[in-house]
């Protein structure tokens, strides 16, 4: 077998504002990991354009994403943060992979018929083949292990199909296979207004999400307009199963306070949504307002974050390219 070295990749979509859903499932996850992995993050702003981005609204968010990763406490000097589009080994992997992957495979990816819905003629030929890109974002390093929060996991077990094949297509063991890391008391933060769908940066509804730029008096509102039932709290997480809105809300009680959902049942047992939704407000509170003010601030210096940028994607280039280079060998591509 060849050995392949510890090698972490992971993304965020600059399509929105971030989310409680991105930081919790995915970023705060990161942190810890950048002590004994090599970490790559990236701004898929390719991802992003496979619905319909303003131009000038995709360069600010991609600004922001790096400041909410740098904020959140992903550290440029232990890091490479970058975003996709400037390191091309992205979009040329993605088209072998093109190649490689079975239309069955992509017929069905739940995301894109979540995404495309009723209207999948009208969908972009980017959002169908999307898993394919994120292939190539993760095999484009080599990357052996990718912390996602749990809608991706799909995603994942098709980039370990693609290796597959692409190393039994051309008869190499060149593909590593790639483990999901997926972990934490909120893998898939659901929506404060419905209790069964995905958080998510592009739901319409604003009170449906809790944004890493949130004011402190936003998201009070929000945590108070939450939906709920009107049953008290229970003491074990299986009486939480049938209560979505109930369960999600504990999840991230147990998520932003780094304990278990037990713990938090346990301690709220038999009493009313008010009390609990208001020690959830502050909780929040207190954890995404340092966050959110080191973004702001972050913000003010665009050609910091630019040089941080621009940093990331020598460095990431500098991974890809002989990976790349290599994957043109196999394939049989002429180097004239
Ligand atoms: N609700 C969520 N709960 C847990 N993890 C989540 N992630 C996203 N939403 C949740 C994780 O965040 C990382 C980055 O996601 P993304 O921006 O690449 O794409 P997404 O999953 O499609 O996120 P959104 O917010 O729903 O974006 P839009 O609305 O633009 O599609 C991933 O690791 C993801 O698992």
């Amino acid at each position: 077998m060849t050995a392949f070295k510890q090698r972490i990749f992971s993304g965020v979509q600059p399509s929105g504002n971030l989310t409680l859903g991105n930081y919790l499932g995915a970023i705060k996850n990161w942190v810890g990991l950048q002590e004994t992995f090599e970490t790559i993050f990236c701004v898929v702003d390719l991802h992003a354009i496979t619905t319909w981005q303003d131009p000038e609204t995709l360069r600010n968010a991609t600004r922001e994403v790096a400041a909410g990763m740098i904020a959140s406490g992903i550290d440029p000097k232990k890091s490479i943060i970058f975003n996709q589009s400037q390191v091309s080994a992205h979009a040329e992997l993605a088209w072998i992979f093109n190649c490689v992957a079975r239309m069955g495979w992509l017929n069905r990816m739940t995301q894109f018929k979540e995404k495309a819905g009723k209207n999948r003629e009208r969908a972009s030929v980017g959002l169908y083949v999307y898993p394919d890109l994120m292939a190539a974002d993760i095999l484009a390093y080599k990357a052996t292990h990718v912390p996602v929060g749990a809608d991706q996991k799909q995603h994942l077990e098709l980039t370990r199909d693609i290796a597959q094949k692409f190393n039994s297509d051309y008869g190499v063991e060149f593909f590593p296979e790639v483990e999901p890391l997926i972990f934490g008391e909120a893998t898939r933060v659901m929506s404060l207004r419905d209790g069964n769908a995905k958080m998510s940066k592009s739901d319409p509804s604003e009170n449906s999400r809790i944004n890493l730029t949130d004011t402190r008096d936003l998201i009070e509102k929000k945590v108070r307009k939450a939906r709920t039932d009107s049953e008290a709290l229970p003491g074990s997480v299986e009486d939480l199963n049938d209560r979505p809105e109930a369960k999600n809300l504990m999840n991230i009680f147990a998520a932003l306070s780094d304990k278990k959902v037990d713990e938090i049942c346990a301690s709220y047992e038999g009493k009313g949504f008010a009390e609990f939704k208001s020690d959830l407000a502050d909780l929040s509170v207190e954890i995404l307002g340092p966050i959110t003010e080191e973004m702001t601030r972050l913000m003010s210096e665009k050609s910091y974050l630019d040089d941080i940028l621009r940093e990331g994607s020598h460095k990431a280039d500098e991974l890809a390219t002989p990976i790349l280079t290599a994957v043109h060998e196999i394939v049989g591509f002429l180097r004239p």
